[in-house]
């Protein structure tokens, strides 16, 4: 009787883990600290092996307009910028994009911790943060009419992907506005998780700090579509990473299944920042270009239907393998192994 049962229990585990990959249980998750808590040398270390993706040729040969590594990598946030910005593949697939970045990180030899920005600590006076440093940090605010990054690791350097759908070469660049930076504060953020549903947290935490910490940087001309391209990007979505989690923590076994919302934008709603939808909005960015729907993955992969679920399949179009919604649920689950501290 009993031997039956671990017989069917066997049976059972050996089905379910050919159906999904083998999780390898996360006993030592890798700590993720604030970018103020790093060590000097993971710093420069971590800065280093991003300017050498910066440096270094394409390698997939399939994105549009992709001259480096790093450009690849901000040309599959151009790809799937109408799938993943108000609607629910917003944190799913955010969490999975810094995942590639880490794998990108390893390419050029960096595998130490991976920052977020507590931007809590420097709300209201972003400027003056640690993160802002010429030598420790990623240059302060842009200068001249371009806002080009002046000093730091990233001055003088190129991103070929954007504006919007466009693939042109811009500096990196940014402008910091210390003012809309408050927003980013403590409360805020404890608003912003403070609802019961994965709706609410991710409305709140998408129209509020998000945003307005993407307005108060300006990264890449302030570009939706491509803010990925300033290498600071990383940092900001770390803390909405954790801003998620944080969230989810509040009653995690019941969180770590919440998941609603489309897999694409309604079209006459596009991004909730801006008014109008999606036709009127793109007079600001263009629409996608025939090279960059041909790549563009079926939004509804996984789940067949408009709406997102745990069996969602987010793709790296080759840079790491595919993951579905609930690989990312859990940040200590197996696939994914961190925590912040
Ligand atoms: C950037 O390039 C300009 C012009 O070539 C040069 O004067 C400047 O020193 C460079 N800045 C850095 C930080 O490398
Ligand atoms: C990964 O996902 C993309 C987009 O849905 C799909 O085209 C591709 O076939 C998938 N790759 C694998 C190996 O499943
Ligand atoms: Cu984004």
């Amino acid at each position: 009787m009993l031997r039956d049962f671990f017989i069917a229990l066997l049976t059972a585990s050996t089905a379910l883990s050919a159906a999904v990959p083998a999780a390898t249980a996360c006993t030592n998750p890798q700590k993720r600290p604030s970018w103020h808590d790093m060590k000097e040398a993971d710093k420069k270390a971590y800065l280093a092996a991003n300017v050498c993706l910066l440096k270094s040729p394409q390698k997939l040969n399939r994105l549009p307009g992709a001259k480096t590594r790093w450009d690849e990598l901000v040309s599959l946030h151009q790809i799937h910028a109408l799938q993943i910005h108000t609607t629910g593949q917003f944190l799913p697939y955010h969490r999975y994009y810094i995942n590639i970045l880490a794998f990108l990180l390893k390419e050029c030899g960096y595998s130490g911790p991976l920052p977020y920005w507590d931007e809590t600590r420097d709300a209201g006076k972003f400027s003056s943060s640690p993160v802002f440093d010429p030598v420790t940090g990623f240059g302060g605010t842009g200068k001249g009419s371009k806002n080009c990054v002046a000093d730091g690791p990233f001055a003088n350097l190129t991103v070929n992907i954007g504006p919007g759908f466009k693939s042109q070469p811009r500096c990196v660049n940014r402008r910091i506005t210390n003012a809309l930076s408050t927003q980013c504060g403590a409360t805020y953020v404890a608003s912003a998780i403070s609802g019961p549903t994965y709706s609410q947290a991710l409305d709140a935490i998408y129209s509020g700090p998000h945003l307005v910490g993407h307005m108060a940087l300006a990264m890449m001309d302030g570009d939706s579509i491509t803010s990925s391209g300033d290498p600071l990007f990383f940092l900001h979505h770390g803390f909405v990473d954790k801003m998620w989690w944080d969230w989810q923590k509040k009653d995690l076994n019941t969180r770590l299944k919440d998941i609603s919302g489309l897999n694409a934008q309604d079209p006459a709603v596009g991004f909730s920042e801006f008014p109008g939808g999606m036709e009127v909005e793109s007079a600001m960015w263009g629409k996608p270009t025939a090279e960059i729907l041909a790549v563009t993955p079926d939004p509804t992969s996984g789940d067949g239907d408009k709406e997102i679920t745990l069996g969602h399949v987010m793709s790296s179009l080759g840079i790491i393998p595919n993951a579905t919604v609930a690989d990312v649920m859990d940040i200590k689950g197996g696939y994914l192994c961190y925590e912040f501290v």
